[in-house]
């Protein structure tokens, strides 16, 4: 169901490619048109038929995404029904256009028409096969994994503690045992029993073996070469880019590693944390150990604390939610991006509701293609939140600058862009940003540049493997190297390989901890962050040189400047229209993707960890 959000829920639909371009190589003899399908097709078939998906889009996608919402704020075994109900009808005709979309495939169209057709075939986030029924199974399994991950329940010292909670206890409880209990707990969930005694592990490999069969259907090899098809590239030059970007910041990961490792050896000692091995990963302050901000208090730098924490800030200023959406609403605004609309704060999920099931995992959506832009959170009063609501304003503020781009390219360049601009915005949290908002009484000296480095690599530097290895273990399983038997075999290995995490127990083979994130049971394809941690950096250096900016990069904010924010604007506008370097290089000069800019912004803190680490052995 998550998928069928079509082209709405940001980044669900992603699909770009110019392998389509390669592939527009023979020209069709001339032919008179006509409407026999066995005839060679012409250029007017091709018009008609893109004319008719996006009719089609334009109608469907709002009544589906109206469900969704529905369903993602208020989960009972009706909205399910409906959820999987249409997500079914969306597949269905989602495959038969795909299918259709084939017969142009030797045609010579103009590129923009050609750029449609590919959507076509790739729009699909999960394909079923035609036979009958298999959209609905397709369906029914994902309905019941999100809802499974979404509504699990889970007691900790005998009481039902709401799933949000836990998170947020990842990041503040310090005590191992405690916090081995609390990621123990959280991945039972996923191999409990569904109530016909199935699980979500086998629900998973039973999705993989039909979308699979549904791509090969497509013409694809599998589902994870239709999800790298998305970047303009071959699949496998995609994969290649994305390791190649992985060994320009890999070293910097690696200088991280050591000296964390090190500082939570003299936290809890050498039995809990080795110092020739992966780290624990209950001990990095996130469920996941996806972004360790949590336990900058652990590994700060002694002399070079900023001598703030923008959790406490918050609260002591008395924020709440609205608050904080409302300060990242003036952030865009001081960009010159219009208001968000009335109906934003009317229709919004802001906060989790105290009486109903629902999808806290944050995520912002686009009802009508027009104006209905909304977030759905269950804000906390916190740091990590007032991030996340940059990043989901981001895609709403992109969702609103592409809306009269024709319904094929109301999307992001590609999945990473969507996911890069409200990080791009929030790289401009910076201490002078937080002085002119009143957060911030004093800002830092240069002094403290490490203390500020060090918290924004926990969060933005950890996080890079892990954006990495979630969609190479769906790869794996996508193109059958795992089976069930080995899934969570194949999940530690990367673990261990990019991370350089393990869990805190044996894990044997009868579980299922992918499942413990909510991307795989939701499907979401993942490389998208992983493109947009890189990007993120891109976009603001570049937004930073227009701003006229010469001091460091990490202490550079473009908040208020309207010149970086038309400049933005106008790449936020291509949306999918044009292949992603034509938009990278709208915005930033260059067509390429870079690690460099990661490597410039914590060059300073780099040279500190490795004079850090210098008589330490570091490396798993
Ligand atoms: O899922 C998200 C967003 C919604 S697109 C909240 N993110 C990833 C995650 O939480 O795992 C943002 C960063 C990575
Ligand atoms: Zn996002």
């Amino acid at each position: 169901m998550r998928k069928a959000k079509i082209l709405r829920r940001a980044g669900a639909a992603a699909a770009i490619s110019a392998l389509a371009l390669a592939a527009a190589c023979s020209p069709e003899p001339a032919e008179p048109s006509g409407t026999d399908e066995t005839a060679a097709p012409t250029v007017e078939d091709a018009k008609e038929f893109i004319a008719r998906v996006e009719d089609w889009y334009r109608d469907f996608g709002e009544y589906s995404a109206r469900i969704q919402w529905v369903n993602a704020t208020y989960i009972t075994y009706d909205t399910d029904w409906l959820s999987s109900r249409v997500a079914a009808e969306g597949t269905e005709m989602g495959v038969k256009f795909a299918n259709e979309a084939k017969r142009f495939n030797d045609l010579d169209l103009p590129a923009e028409m050609r750029r449609k057709i590919e959507f076509i075939k790739l729009g699909l986030n999960l394909p079923a096969p035609e036979k009958p029924g298999a959209a609905k199974e397709l369906a029914d399994i994902n309905t019941r994994m999100g809802s499974t991950y979404a509504t699990g329940k889970i007691e900790l010292d005998g009481e039902t503690v709401a799933r949000v909670d836990l998170e947020e206890m990842m990041g503040t409880v310090r005590d191992p045992d405690k916090l081995e209990e609390i990621w123990v707990k959280w991945r039972e969930i996923p191999v409990a029993e569904n109530d016909d005694g199935t699980t979500m592990k086998e629900d998973y490999a039973r999705m993989a073996e039909i979308a699979n069969e549904g791509a090969r259907e497509l013409g694809f090899e599998d589902v994870g070469a239709m999800w790298r098809a998305r970047y303009d590239l071959p699949p496998a030059e995609f994969a290649a880019e994305t390791d190649r970007l992985w060994e320009q910041v890999k070293p910097l990961y690696d200088q991280l590693h050591c000296h964390v490792r090190a500082k939570l050896n003299e936290q809890y000692g050498d039995d809990v944390v080795p110092l020739d091995e992966p780290i624990r990963a209950d001990l990095l302050g996130n469920m996941w150990a996806q972004s360790w901000a949590n336990i900058y208090d652990l590994v700060a730098p002694a002399d070079a604390d900023p001598g703030y924490d923008l959790t406490e800030l918050l609260k002591s200023n008395g924020y709440d939610a609205k608050k904080m959406v409302e300060t990242g609403e003036g952030f865009f605004s001081s960009l010159g991006f219009e208001p968000l609309p009335e109906t934003f704060w009317a229709r919004s999920q802001i906060t989790k509701p105290r009486d109903r099931e629902v999808v806290c995992h944050a995520s912002a959506w686009d009802l009508d293609s027009q104006d209905d832009i909304r977030i759905k959170m269950c804000t906390k009063v916190n740091s990590d939140d007032f991030q996340t609501i940059h990043h989901e304003l981001g895609h709403n503020y992109y969702q609103r600058a592409y809306k009269d781009q024709p319904p094929l390219f109301q999307n992001g360049a590609n999945g990473g862009f969507h996911e890069a601009i409200g990080d791009m915005v929030a790289l401009s949290i910076t201490p002078d940003y937080l002085k002119q908002i009143g957060l911030l009484d004093e800002e830092p000296d240069a002094s403290k540049d490490i203390g500020l480095l060090m918290a924004q690599a926990l969060e933005k530097i950890s996080f890079m493997p892990f954006g990495l290895l979630m969609d190479k273990w769906r790869w794996e399983v996508f193109d059958g190297e795992l089976t069930p038997e080995t899934y969570n075999d194949g999940w530690w290995r990367l673990r261990e390989q990019y991370q350089g995490v393990r869990p805190p127990v044996a894990r044997d083979a009868h579980y299922f901890d992918p499942g413990g994130k909510y991307h795989i049971p939701g499907n979401v394809s993942y490389t998208r962050y992983f493109i947009a941690h890189i990007l993120q950096f891109q976009f603001h250096k570049a937004a930073c040189e227009q701003a006229g900016w010469t001091g460091p990069l990490h202490r550079c904010s473009i908040y208020g400047s309207k010149e970086v924010g038309e400049n933005f604007n106008a790449m936020l506008e291509m949306g999918a229209s044009k292949p992603w370097p034509e938009a990278l290089e709208a915005f930033t000069g260059t067509r390429e993707m870079d690690g460099e800019a990661v490597v410039e912004y914590f060059a300073p803190l780099m040279e500190w960890l490795e004079e850090q680490n210098k008589d330490r052995t570091c490396g798993w």
